[in-house]
């Protein structure tokens, strides 16, 4: 369960049975959508919202002052988001070669245990920490300034997040970042945009990753980016490997222009 933000306390959960004439859906303050079967609407939950709005308040007080100091330095810093497993690691791992001769580029880690994630980007000579957040499933703005401030960032230089795989809480944490880059792997499903929208409304750009194993599984890459922008049409689209390099071509040449511009 996560100690901040209390997702998967279940308090808020609430089951609904498909063919339920009752069922309606609202989305409330906090930016949930929240699903509610008439005559059965919990209001204990109103306390729930408020504990997490402070607790986002507080956060993007905080992620306002990161975003002000990354501005100042000209640092571009890029949240990664995704399930575990999607490939945020080696698309960092295979991204930094071709950025690095130009420009710094540092890492920060984040995962709920284990140094395994910064000891894989370490290999690339580069600055890296890892942030450990225990039972937490998402990083916070909190952790990202702690962070910064044992990495000495070079002015004009790219920073990436690599946030803690799960892909539900860590949409709701600005974390000061210019922008949220949502990785989705061939073996998830074509339906996860839907499944899971508030991700993809909040990313900027979204990177399908694992393109290699689309001959081996039931993945339509043209339905997954339909579905994507359903929920946001200004989303940004990749589609790449990150272990054969294929697509990477257009990633990098994205990426070299924002270094470029910002
Ligand atoms: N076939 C294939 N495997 C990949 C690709 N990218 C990553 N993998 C594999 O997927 C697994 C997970 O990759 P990671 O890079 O560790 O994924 P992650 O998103 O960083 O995982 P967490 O940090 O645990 O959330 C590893 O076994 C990788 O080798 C890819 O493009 N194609
Ligand atoms: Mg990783």
């Amino acid at each position: 369960m996560c100690d901040t933000c209390g997702c998967s306390s279940g308090n808020g959960a609430v089951i609904y049975k498909p063919g339920d004439a009752a069922y309606h859906v609202h989305v409330g303050d906090d930016g949930h959508a929240h699903h509610h079967v008439s005559g059965n609407h919990d209001h204990a939950n109103s306390r729930q919202v408020m504990v997490e709005q402070d607790v986002l308040l507080q956060n993007n007080l905080l992620a306002e002052r990161n975003r002000g100091f990354f501005e100042a330095k000209n640092v571009l810093a890029l949240n990664f988001l995704s399930s575990p497993g999607s490939g945020k690691t080696s698309l960092l791992e295979k991204t930094v070669p071709f950025i690095k001769p130009d420009c710094q580029i540092s890492v920060i880690e984040g995962d709920q245990q284990t140094t395994r994630d910064a000891e894989r980007i370490q290999a690339l000579d580069i600055p890296v920490l890892q942030v450990n957040t225990g039972t937490g499933c998402h990083l916070d703005a909190l952790m990202i300034n702690r962070a910064v401030k044992e990495m000495n960032l070079a002015d004009n230089s790219l920073l990436c997040i690599e946030n803690v795989g799960n892909l539900v809480c860590p949409a709701l944490f600005d974390l000061g970042e210019a922008m949220k880059i949502v990785v989705i792997s061939v073996t998830e499903g074509d339906d996860k945009p839907l499944k899971y929208p508030t991700m993809f409304v909040e990313a900027d750009i979204c990177i399908l990753n694992k393109t290699d194993l689309l001959p081996y599984v039931p993945f339509d890459a043209a339905v997954c980016r339909e579905n994507a922008s359903r929920v946001n049409h200004k989303l940004e689209w990749f589609e790449l490997s990150a272990a054969t390099g294929e697509g990477f071509d257009a990633w990098i040449g994205w990426l070299k222009s924002k270094l470029k511009k910002d």
